[in-house]
Formats: C-alpha cells, structure tokens, sequence
C-alpha cells in the first residue's frame, strides 16, 4: 500500500530500530512458537534493512511517479472526446463489440500508461533489488515469494498451473471458435492466438463480459446481472450493504461507523485518484476503510464484495499483534476476498437478492451458469499465474529493459493462447498497463487464491450440509460455514498458512482438485462442443499480425476490381458496337 516518502522513511525507522531491540535476544532458541514466530517478523524488515536510506527514498518516490502516470492516463478517441480508464474505457471495452473501436481503446491505453513508465520501471526494479540485498535476498522475486514459507513454492505453482491448464484449453478453443464466427476468421493468426482485445476486458484477464456472444444455450435461463440492476435503481451504498448483508448472513460483524464514514466509495471529481480498488486497515481495530470508484455494474457489485472480504479479514484479526495482523499468506488473504462470489454467483443466490425471478432447474440453463463462471475463474488462471513469472524473470535480471515487452508477450502468447492485435516492440511497456505493475502489487497471489477458494468452498458448503452440487451452493445465512471460515480468519498469519488451510479443510496443501470437480460437467460439454476444433495454440507468438487496415486494403482492392470490372464490360461493350 502505497505512503508517502516521509511516512515510508519513518517507518523504515521504526522498524530497523525494533528489529535492533529484537535482535538483542536469542529468539531462535524460543520455546515458544508463537513468540519465536512474532520476533522472526520484528526481524524480518525487507528493504528497510538498507543502510542507503537513498535508496528507499528512490523505491517511494518511483513508486509514486509510476502510480501517478497509471492514474493520470487518458485516451481521446474522435467519437468520444478523452476519457480514463475508469469508468470510460472500461465501460467500452466492457460493451463495445466493434473491432476497430476495442483496437484504438486497447493501444490508447497502453500509449497513455505503460508505455510512459519504461525508465522509472527500470531504475525501479535496480533501486528495489540493491535494497532487498540488505535483508540477505538475492532478488526481491526471492523476498516475496519467502512470504509463502514454502521451500518448493515456484514448482508447487506450476504444478498446480498444470492441472488446471487442460480445463483452459477447452475453454480457449470454444471461446475462439464463437469469436471467429462474430469477428471474422480473417481476424484470428494462423498460430492459434485469439487477439487480446476482444475479451470484454482491458487485460484479457477475465471473459465474463462477452458472455453474451457466447451463451451456450441462447433459449435457457441465463440473467444480465447489470441491466437488473440499473432496472432496480441499485445504487452505490446499496451495493454496499447487499455485500455487508451477506457476511453478516455468516455471523461476521458489520462494518463500522468509521468504514462508511471515512471510505472512499465514490470517484471524485475534482482530482485524479487511483481508482484500483483496494482496502486498508488503520491498524486502530475500528478505522478500515474501502477506496473504490464504484459504479453500478455486474463487475464492480463483485469488487464490491471482494474488498469487503478483505475487511472482514481486517476485523476477524484485529486481536492480534500487529505484525500478525495478515493473511495467513497473501493468497489467503485474496482468497478471502472472493470466497462469497462463488455463493453470490449461484442462480439461488440471484433469487434471494431479486435479481433473478426463477431458479432454472434445467441442465442447459446449469451450461450456461458453469460456463459464465467459467469465463472469470478459469479463464483468470493463466493471467494469474503468468504476471509474476514475468516479475521474477525481471527482478532475477533474466529479462532486461532491453527484451521486457517481448519477454511479457511470449509469455501472453504461451500461456493465455492470446496474441497482440497490433505490432508491438521495446518502445512499449505493456506490463505497466495493468495496475499491479507500477502499483507494485505482487500477483502471484491470486492465482493462489483462485485455486485456494474452490477448496474452501467445498469445505464450507460440507459444513453447511450442502446436498446440491458444488456449484449450486451458497453458504448465505449458514453460521455454521462462517463459524468454520472464522476459525482460519482469525489466525491472522500468527500460524503458518497450512495452519489455517487444515482448520478449515483438514487438509495442509493447495490442491487444484475441487476447482477441477467443479467445472466438470462443463468439461464434457466443451469437449464435445471442441470435436472438430484444433484445440491449443502454438508455443510462440504470431509472426503477422492480420489486421484491420489488412481488411480495409482487402475491402479496398475488392472495390477497384470491381470497377474495373465494370469499366471492362464497358469498354468491351462499345468496343463490340
Ligand atoms: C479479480 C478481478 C476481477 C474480479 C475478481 C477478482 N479477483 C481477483 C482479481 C484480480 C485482481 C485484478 O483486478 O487484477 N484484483 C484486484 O486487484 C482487487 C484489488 C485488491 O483488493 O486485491 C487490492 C490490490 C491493491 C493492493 C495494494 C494497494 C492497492 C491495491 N488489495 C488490497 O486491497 C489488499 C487488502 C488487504 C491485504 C492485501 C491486499
Ligand atoms: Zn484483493
């Protein structure tokens, strides 16, 4: 979360200072787990142990630069004047299904942000690795990926990427196969790639919005969550309390005086914010508060809660010791966040809130609601787990500013199967398009969390007693699952994370089994659907890119055949006379 210099500098202070009383003690040889534990984090300073206070300096103030660019970012398009991506591009992108106008907001977006951010970025990694040496990490991918606590993590992720990949693929080929028949198969390379900037949204990162153009079962129940919601006048704070209903639903606390006093839940008009939602904890067990440009859609009713997750978390641990007053790793913490979207989501949610008249009971009507769940929970997962890779490849030095965006798009075209609708080269920075990048938010952790969630979801709906099929449950009003889902909350990160995975599922690994169980009858249908496709793409990127001016000179050269054509027949016809 981002301070100012000042505040980060003092901070810096606070901690060198305690971690020099800490270390005062032999606290390796504590017989008390838990106390042993608290003093490994008072240690634990990350780039604060810098003796260049230079440096941290450099880290905040880059920092802010790269997040200010990212925020300030604005596209002028001929039609509609100059907007910024919340909620302008955003709300095209979400709607548009016109190639050419989702191509000029795609490259405006990353001529208005990433592509301003490629030197800061570079000193910016240089300044962040020098620092973290301090702490005995030989990169800052190395400190990041330690807060998982798991020697094998980097091969326990892409593991679990592996068994989840095939499920992708399926989803990949139908999807690709219903965008050929809206766009065009002259639009799609021969490699395999689908173009990145027909998904519905900016990043490719999550499909649900075009769900639309690919409704398994046109004539089966299917619901448009936003038009339901403007036609119910849901307005922001409505948002707000359906979310803090819910939790309450599982006997969480509501949200304070403070949270709807001090929050920001609403774009201001007159300054740029960084509209990226997020949720803070003042640390005073009282003062948390929600910054979000909320506006009344389908998408952002889930930010909604995700971020409510997050306080729920906040107030679940605010017992704790400060430094305990985490997630029981990062991805817990994001797994928190969405683990009521997959109750909320179900069609028997969808009726209880009135969104939804009739809970279909038929199994083309259970396609399409697997399949739209689908297009945000497994479509993300190459997102998610590619972002970091691309980070520690940096940050291991790997991958320099001389091959950033090539490297980011090899690994686009390998793992999404997605390909750039237009040339790209080091000129660009496309990674700083999305949030994190400049935000300097590590990513890794929703890729976790998009695994974690299935599992906890399945214990939770055991615990309910759930009879339906998994992604038929919802935990609403069951005390029962949230007695269970506090057991881990309220952990913070005072356990190790496996800890709290055993408390609420018995189990201590990650595991990619229930969000396979899932999606399995979705499965056989994309299997079946995909007979006749080539499922899969090429390894590497498109070497030509076809596109729309290749369309309009195709168009072009059809029309002077055809007037020549015409003056042939002409000509040969005088000619005969
Ligand atoms: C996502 C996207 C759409 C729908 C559901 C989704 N679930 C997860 C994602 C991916 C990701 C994304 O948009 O790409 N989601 C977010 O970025 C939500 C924002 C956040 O809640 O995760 C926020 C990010 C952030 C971190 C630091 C500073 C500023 C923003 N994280 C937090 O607020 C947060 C709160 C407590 C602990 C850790 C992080
Ligand atoms: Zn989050």
């Amino acid at each position: 979360v981002h301070m100012t210099t000042n505040s980060t500098l003092q901070m810096a202070e606070f901690d060198k200072e305690a971690a020099k009383n800490a270390s005062t003690f032999a606290h390796d040889g504590f017989g008390n787990a838990t106390l042993k534990r608290l003093f490994k984090k008072i240690v634990n300073i990350g780039f604060a142990a810098t003796n260049d206070s230079e440096q941290l300096k450099a880290i905040s103030n880059l920092e802010a630069d790269l997040t200010g660019i990212y925020s300030k970012g604005k596209v002028c398009l001929e039609s509609k004047g100059c907007l910024q991506l919340e909620p302008g591009l955003t709300d095209i992108i979400t709607n548009s299904r016109s190639y050419e106008e989702l191509l000029a907001v795609w490259k405006g977006w990353r001529d208005a942000s990433g592509k301003l951010m490629r030197t800061k970025y570079t000193d910016f990694v240089k300044a962040m690795n020098a620092a973290i040496k301090f702490s005995g990490f030989n990169d800052t991918g190395e400190y990041w990926r330690s807060w998982y606590e798991t020697p094998t993590f980097e091969q326990d992720v892409r593991t679990l990427f592996e068994e989840l990949e095939p499920l992708y693929v399926e989803l990949h080929a139908y999807v690709r196969k219903r965008l050929k028949e809206k766009y065009g198969k002259d639009m799609f390379p021969e490699t395999g790639h689908i173009p990145a900037h027909l998904f519905g949204n900016m990043w490719a990162q999550q499909w649900s919005n075009i769900y639309d153009l690919l409704v398994p079962f046109p004539g089966a129940s299917s619901v448009d969550i936003t038009a339901k919601m403007k036609e119910q006048n849901y307005n922001v704070t409505h948002m707000y309390r359906v979310a803090e209903d819910f939790f309450m639903s599982i006997g969480m606390e509501k949200m304070t005086d403070a949270f709807w006093q001090n929050s920001m839940l609403v774009k201001p008009t007159d300054r740029d914010v960084v509209c990226h939602a997020s949720a803070w904890d003042f640390y005073d067990e009282n003062d948390f508060r929600i910054k979000q440009c909320t506006s009344v859609t389908e998408d952002q009713l889930l930010t909604v809660h995700h971020e409510m997750g997050h306080i729920v978390y906040y107030q679940n641990y605010k017992h704790l010791p400060r430094l305990f007053r985490r997630g029981a790793n990062p991805g817990f913490h994001e797994g928190m966040a969405d683990i009521v979207s997959l109750s909320f989501q179900t069609p028997e949610h969808m009726k209880v809130i009135g969104l939804l008249d009739e809970v279909p009971q038929d199994s083309d009507s259970d396609i399409n609601f697997l399949l739209k769940m689908a297009l945000d929970k497994v479509a993300f997962l190459p997102f998610g787990y590619l972002i970091d890779q691309w980070r520690w490849s940096v940050f291991r030095g790997d991958t320099n500013s001389s091959n950033y965006n090539q490297h980011w798009w090899d690994l686009r075209c390998r793992f999404q199967g997605i390909s750039s609708p237009v040339k790209r080269t080091e000129e660009d920075f496309d990674p700083g398009a999305k949030y994190h990048i400049p935000g300097n938010t590590p990513y890794i952790r929703y890729f976790v969390s998009f695994v974690v969630q299935f599992q906890w979801h399945e214990a939770l709906c055991r615990e309910a007693g759930n009879t339906r099929p998994l992604h038929r449950c919802d935990i609403y009003n069951n005390t029962n699952a949230g007695n269970k889902l506090r057991e881990m909350l309220r952990m913070g990160s005072s356990k190790p994370w496996q800890d709290a995975m055993e408390a609420i599922t018995g189990q201590r690994t990650m595991s990619a089994k229930p969000l396979v169980n899932y999606f399995d009858p979705l499965l056989k249908w994309l299997k079946e659907q995909n007979k006749e496709e080539n499922t899969g793409w090429s390894a590497s990127c498109p070497s030509s890119i076809p596109t729309p001016s290749a369309l309009a000179a195709g168009s072009a050269n059809l029309f002077i055949s055809i007037t020549c054509f015409v003056l042939c027949v002409f000509f040969a016809f005088f000619q005969i006379r």
